[in-house]
C-alpha cells in the first residue's frame, strides 16, 4: 500500500508494518476521523519521554519529584470522567439473546451507524496513534494480539505500562496474524487554533463490543477501563466470547502463589467485584509465620485446561491499575514498594508540596496539597484529596514479590478458586463449596455492595456473577452453563476447589468484624488445609464453614466475639437471600442452567 493513501502519515514516512488488514483499517479510520497526523507507537522509552513531556505541556500531567517517584506523573481527569460507565457499555451481538441482561444491547449495524457519525472528523487537530499490543506472554504459541487506535496520549503511555505494547507486538503481527481491532476516541476534535483542555472527553460515551467481529469501539471517555481497551474490553468482554467458543475461561480474577512453611506451593485465583480486594490479596504479606505470597496478577485471569488436566491460569496484563485510596504501608506494602520505584502514572490523586502523591488512608497526612480537582486541600478539608476510584498504574515487573513464573505462557495450575464480595451482613468470612456445581452456584449468585469503580449508588447490594457482571461478553445463562460444562468435562480430582469469602462483614458498631489485608493469610491457610485434608469445618446449609477453632488465630488481637460473628451462618438472614436469588434467576430467564436451579432448591431445603 502506498503511504500516501493513509491521510495523516507524512509523504516520506513508511508504516512499520506490511500487515495488509491492519494498514487497510488504519487508512479507513484515518479517513473517517481526519487526524492531523498518524503515528505508529513503538513502545520505546524515547516515545514515552516524548509523550509524557507533551502531556505535561498540555496540562494533563504533572511530573512528580524525581527524587521521590522517578519518571512518574499525576494526570487528573475531568470530574465527569472518573470510572467505568456501565450504562453506556454495549454488547452488540447479532442476536439480542446473546447479550442477555448483564449489559446493554443495540443492533450492531445500527450501532455502527450511530458511532460512525460520532467518529466522523472526531480526531481533527489531534494525532492518531496506532498502538499494537499483546495480552499475555509474547512467547505464547498463538499470542493474543490487538491494535488500539487512539487519539489520546494518556492512553498510549498507559498502554505501555498495562500491556506488552509496541514494536515486539507489531513484529508478532507479521503480515497476516489475526488481531482484535480496538478503536478509541476522546470525541474531542479541535478546530483550527482552538485551545485544548487538560482532559478532553465527550459527554456522549459509548463502550461498545462487537463480539462476533472481535472488535471494540470506544468513544467519549479517556479513563481506565473505558479507554485502555486491552483491559476489560478485550481481556474480559471479547476474550470471554473467545473462551466460550474455544473451551476456556476469561475471568475477573487475581492470581497468587502461596508458599507454606514446608515450601509447598499452591496457586489460588480469586474473583471479587471492582474495588473489593483483588489487588490487596494478590500482594498480601502474610501475618502468620513461615507463609509467603508471590503475585502473578491482580485483575484478570485467562484459564485453560492443560495437558495435565489441571486448570492453568495466565495473567494477560503487564501492569497494575490499582485503587489508590486505602493503599498504605500497612494494608499493601508491596503495592507501595512497586510504585515507589517510579515509572508510574497516577490518576485523580492529591499532589503534595514536595511533588509526591497522597490519598486518603496513606500514612503521613501532609499539611497541604493540591487535590484531584486542582483545589488547595488541608487536613480537615471537606473535599477528598483523591477521587474514591483514583488509581495507580504501575509496571508489574517492579513488584518485589512477583512470582518468577509470571511470564510463563503455560500458566500456573490453580488449586483453589475464591469468589467474594462486599457484604455487611449474611455472608460468612469463608465457606467451602460441596463440589464444582455448588461452587458455580456460589459464583453465579455472588452479591456485593456497589463501589466507586463504576457509576451507580455506592453501597447498593446487587448480584455480580463471578464478579463479572459488567464484563461478560455473552448471555450470562450461557456463561453459567459454560462453567458447569467445563467442570463436567474435567477430571474431578484435578478441578480447583471453590470457596466464597467476605472480608467486609460488619458488627453492631459498623466496624469490620475481620481485620482483613495481611490477616487474610489465615483464611488462605485454612483453604490449603481443606485441599490437603488437614483443616476441619462444619457442614452448614450453605457449605463448609470453619469455626474459630479451625482457623489459625495465633497473635490476632481482635475481639474473639468479632471473629466468631464473622463466621456465623444465620438461617434467617440466608432465608432472606432466597427471594433475591430467585429474582436474579427470573431476570436471566430460561437460560439459567438446570444445575443451578437444582442448587437453589437444595439450598432452600437445607435452610428448612
Ligand atoms: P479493581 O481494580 O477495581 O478490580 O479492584 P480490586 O478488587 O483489585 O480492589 P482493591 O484490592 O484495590 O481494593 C479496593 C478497596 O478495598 C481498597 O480501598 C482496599 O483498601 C479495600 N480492601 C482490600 N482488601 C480488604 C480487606 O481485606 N479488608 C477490608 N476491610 N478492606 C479491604
Ligand atoms: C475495575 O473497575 O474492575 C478495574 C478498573 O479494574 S477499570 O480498568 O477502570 O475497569
Ligand atoms: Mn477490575
Amino acid at each position: 500500500m502506498s503511504t500516501a493513501s493513509i491521510p495523516g502519515l507524512g509523504d516520506t514516512e513508511t508504516p512499520p508494518t506490511q500487515h495488509a488488514e491492519l494498514l487497510a483499517w488504519v487508512r479507513e479510520v484515518a479517513e473517517l476521523t481526519t487526524p492531523d497526523r498518524v503515528v505508529f507507537a513503538d513502545g520505546s522509552d524515547a516515545e514515552w519521554d516524548r509523550l509524557t513531556t507533551r502531556l505535561v505541556e498540555a496540562g494533563t500531567f504533572t511530573r512528580l519529584n524525581d527524587d521521590i517517584k522517578p519518571n512518574s506523573f499525576i494526570g487528573n481527569s475531568d470530574p465527569s470522567d472518573v470510572a467505568r460507565v456501565e450504562s453506556r457499555t454495549y454488547i452488540c451481538s447479532r442476536d439480542e439473546a446473546d447479550c442477555g441482561v448483564t449489559n446493554n444491547w443495540m443492533d450492531p449495524t445500527e450501532m455502527r451507524a450511530v458511532m460512525t457519525e460520532l467518529y466522523r472528523g472526531c480526531m481533527a487537530g489531534r494525532t492518531m496513534y496506532v498502538v499494537p499490543f499483546c495480552m499475555g506472554p509474547l512467547e505464547a504459541e498463538s499470542p493474543k494480539l490487538g491494535v488500539e487506535i487512539t487519539d489520546s496520549e494518556y492512553v498510549v503511555v498507559s498502554m505501555k505500562v498495562m500491556t506488552r505494547m509496541g514494536a515486539a507486538a507489531l513484529e508478532k503481527l507479521g503480515t497476516d496474524a489475526p488481531f482484535v481491532k480496538a478503536l478509541h476516541s476522546l470525541g474531542a476534535p479541535l478546530a483550527d487554533g482552538q485551545a485544548d483542555v487538560a482532559w478532553p472527553c465527550n459527554e456522549i460515551k459509548y463502550i461498545t463490543q462487537f463480539p462476533e467481529d472481535r472488535e471494540i469501539w470506544s468513544y467519549g471517555s479517556g479513563y481506565g477501563g473505558n479507554a485502555l481497551l486491552g483491559k476489560k474490553c478485550f481481556s474480559l468482554r471479547i476474550a470471554s466470547v473467545m473462551a466460550r467458543d474455544e473451551g476456556w475461561l476469561a475471568e475477573h480474577m487475581l492470581i497468587l502463589k502461596l508458599i507454606s512453611p514446608e515450601q509447598k506451593v499452591h496457586y489460588v485465583a480469586a474473583a471479587f467485584p471492582s474495588a473489593c480486594g483483588k489487588t490487596n490479596l494478590a500482594m498480601l504479606e502474610p501475618t502468620i509465620p513461615g507463609w509467603r505470597v508471590e503475585t502473578l496478577g491482580d485483575d484478570i485471569a485467562w484459564m485453560t485446561f492443560g495437558d495435565d488436566g489441571r486448570l492453568r491460569a495466565v495473567n494477560p496484563e503487564f501492569g497494575f491499575f490499582g485503587v489508590a485510596p486505602g493503599t498504605n504501608w500497612k494494608t499493601n506494602p508491596n503495592a507501595m514498594r512497586t510504585i515507589e520505584q517510579g515509572n508510574s502514572l497516577f490518576t485523580n490523586v492529591g499532589l503534595t508540596d514536595d511533588g509526591d502523591v497522597w490519598w486518603e488512608g496513606m500514612e503521613g497526612t501532609p499539611e497541604h496539597l493540591v487535590d484531584w480537582k486542582g483545589n488547595d486541600w488541608a487536613p480537615g478539608s471537606e473535599a477528598l484529596s483523591s477521587h474514591p476510584n483514583s488509581r495507580y498504574c504501575t509496571p508489574m515487573n517492579q513488584c518485589p514479590i512477583l512470582a518468577p513464573e509470571w511470564n510463563d505462557p503455560e500458566g500456573v495450575p490453580i488449586s483453589a478458586i475464591l469468589f467474594g464480595g462486599r457484604r455487611a451482613t449474611t455472608v460468612p468470612l469463608v465457606n467451602e463449596a460441596r463440589d464444582w456445581q455448588h461452587g458455580v452456584f456460589m459464583g453465579a449468585t455472588l452479591s456485593s455492595e456497589q463501589t466507586a469503580a463504576a457509576e451507580g449508588a455506592v453501597g447498593t447490594v446487587r448480584r455480580d456473577p463471578m464478579a463479572m457482571i459488567p464484563f461478560i461478553g455473552y448471555n450470562v445463562g450461557d456463561y453459567f452453563q459454560h462453567w458447569i460444562d467445563l467442570g463436567k468435562g474435567a477430571d474431578a480430582d484435578k478441578l480447583p476447589k471453590i470457596f466464597y469469602v467476605n472480608w467486609f462483614r460488619r458488627g453492631p458498631e459498623k466496624q469490620f468484624l475481620w481485620p482483613g489485608f495481611g490477616e487474610n493469610s489465615r483464611v488462605l491457610k485454612w483453604v490449603i488445609g481443606r485441599l490437603e485434608g488437614t483443616a476441619a469445618a462444619v457442614e452448614t446449609p450453605i457449605g463448609h464453614v470453619p469455626t474459630a477453632a479451625d482457623l489459625d488465630l495465633d497473635g490476632l488481637t481482635e475481639p474473639a466475639e468479632d471473629i466468631e460473628a464473622s463466621l456465623v451462618v444465620d438461617v434467617d438472614e440466608w432465608k432472606a437471600e432466597i427471594p433475591l436469588i430467585e429474582e436474579w434467576f427470573a431476570k436471566i430467564g430460561d437460560k439459567v442452567p438446570t444445575g443451578l436451579r437444582d442448587e437453589l432448591e437444595t439450598l432452600k431445603q437445607r435452610l428448612g
